[in-house]
C-alpha cells in the first residue's frame, strides 16, 4: 500500500495565509493521486480558534480529498481536555478520522494498515501518556503498524530534556513512527522513522530553503520518497559588515534582493545582517527598506561582548540615560509595526507598573477602535 505522509499545514498561517491553504491543498490533490491512505500528523491549524474563513478552507480541501485522511491534533490545535479543539471540528465536518489515543485500520486488496494516533500533549508527559495510550493498542494480525505523533524529540532538538528519544521509540512494536512538530524534513532509524516537515514557510531558517511536500510510503518495499509540491522559494542569506555605514548596508541589501528576485519575483527572502558598524552608530539606527516578504535579522554590532560595552559607553558620552536608551530600543522596535501607542509612553508606564500599563493599553484601544 501507499501512503502519502504530510503534516503542519499551519492553514491560516498570519504571515503567508494564502500559501499555508494554496500549498496544503496541492499536497492534499497530489497526495490522492499517488496514495491509497493520507497521514497528516498535526498542526493542521495554526491556531487553536482558527477564523471561520480559515474553517471553510480547511473543510473545502479535505472534503476534495479522494483516499482516506487519518489525522491527529497538534500543539498548535491543543485545549483543555473537555474543549473542543479545530480538528476535532474538521473530523466532524469532513471524513477526516481524527485519532487521539486509539487506532484505525485501512483495508486494501487483502492489506491491513494499521495507524494508532496520539496527538500533542506536553513534552514532559508524552512519555506517560504514550504508555497509557497504548495499553489499549492491539496489533491486528498481519497489519502494517504505524504509530502516528506530535512531538519533540530528545536527539532532534539540542539541551532537550524532557522529549521523547529515538531509543525509546525504535523498541515499540509499530513497523513505521510518523513523527509531525518538527518543520524540517528528515528520516531517522533506517527509514522506520520518518517527519515529513511543514508545508509551508514559519521559520525564516536556513533549513527552510529546502522543498515543501510529502512523504510517500510504500509498506512493501519500506521506502519514504518526498514528493515535492509546488511553493513558494525561499533564500536565506547573510550579509557580513565591517565598520559600515548605513547607505553601505542598504546598497547592498537592495543587490541582494534585485538579484534574487530577477530569477524569482515571488520569492521570500531573510537576510541576516551581521558585523561592525561605524564608530557611533548602532544596530537599531539602521533602516532598511520596507520590501515586501523580505525579512531582516539586524545582529549588526551585537556579536561581541566588546561591542556591547562599547555601545553602552558611547550611549554614556552621548549623555544617555539608561532610561533614554531603552525607549530608543523600544522605538525602534515598535516603529512602523505598532501604532497603537507612543512607544515613549509606553516605557514610562511599563516602569510605574503592570496595571498602570494596561490601563494605558485599554485607553488607547478605546481611541483607535
Ligand atoms: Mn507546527
Amino acid at each position: 500500500m501507499k501512503i502519502a505522509v504530510f503534516s503542519d499545514p499551519h492553514l491560516g498561517y498570519a504571515r503567508f495565509e494564502e500559501d499555508s491553504y494554496i500549498q496544503a491543498e496541492r499536497a492534499i490533490a497530489s497526495a490522492s493521486e499517488k496514495a491509497d491512505l493520507i497521514l497528516c500528523a498535526g498542526d493542521i491549524f495554526d491556531t487553536k480558534i482558527p477564523k471561520l474563513e480559515t474553517l471553510k478552507r480547511a473543510m473545502e480541501m479535505f472534503a476534495k480529498a479522494r483516499v482516506p485522511v487519518y489525522a491527529i491534533h497538534g500543539n498548535h490545535e491543543r485545549r483543555a481536555k473537555d474543549m473542543v479543539n479545530p480538528a476535532q471540528l474538521l473530523s466532524v465536518g469532513t471524513k477526516l478520522r481524527l485519532l487521539h489515543g486509539e487506532a484505525a485500520t485501512h483495508e486494501k486488496d487483502g492489506e491491513k494498515v494499521q495507524v494508532f494516533g496520539m496527538g500533542s500533549v506536553p513534552e514532559e508527559y508524552a512519555e506517560t501518556a504514550l504508555k497509557a495510550a497504548m495499553e489499549g493498542f492491539r496489533k491486528e494480525d498481519g497489519a502494517f503498524a504505524i504509530l502516528m505523533i506530535h512531538q519533540s524529540i530528545k536527539e532532534l532538538i539540542p539541551g532537550g530534556d524532557d522529549e521523547l528519544s529515538l531509543d525509546y521509540l525504535e523498541a515499540l512494536p509499530f513497523d513505521l513512527i510518523v513523527n509531525g512538530h518538527i518543520h524540517e524534513t528528515s528520516t531517522k532509524l533506517c527509514g522506520r522513522f520518518i517527519i515529513p516537515g511543514s508545508t509551508v514557510i514559519t521559520q525564516l531558517k536556513k533549513d527552510e530553503m529546502a522543498d515543501k511536500g510529502y512523504f510517500l510510503y510504500d509498506t512493501k518495499t519500506k521506502k519514504a520518497e518526498f514528493v515535492k509540491i509546488q511553493s513558494r522559494p525561499f533564500f536565506y542569506e547573510e550579509l557580513e559588515f565591517k565598520g559600515a555605514g548605513e547607505m553601505e548596508i542598504r546598497e547592498r541589501i537592495r543587490e541582494k534582493v534585485k538579484e534574487i528576485r530577477a530569477k524569482h519575483p515571488d520569492s521570500v527572502i531573510a537576510i541576516k545582517i551581521d558585523g561592525t558598524l561605524k564608530e557611533g552608530l548602532s544596530g537599531s539606527d539602521i533602516k532598511v527598506d520596507g520590501y515586501e516578504h523580505v525579512f531582516v535579522e539586524n545582529r549588526l554590532n551585537v556579536g561581541s561582548l566588546t561591542a556591547k560595552l562599547e555601545r553602552i559607553r558611547s550611549s554614556r558620552e552621548a549623555n544617555l540615560s539608561m532610561r533614554d536608551v531603552a525607549v530608543k530600543e523600544l522605538k525602534a522596535k515598535t516603529e512602523g509595526k505598532i501604532d497603537r501607542f507612543d512607544s515613549t509612553e509606553l516605557f514610562e508606564k511599563l516602569v510605574v507598573g503592570p496595571d498602570e500599563t494596561m490601563e494605558y493599553l485599554e485607553s488607547r484601544n478605546k481611541k483607535k477602535a
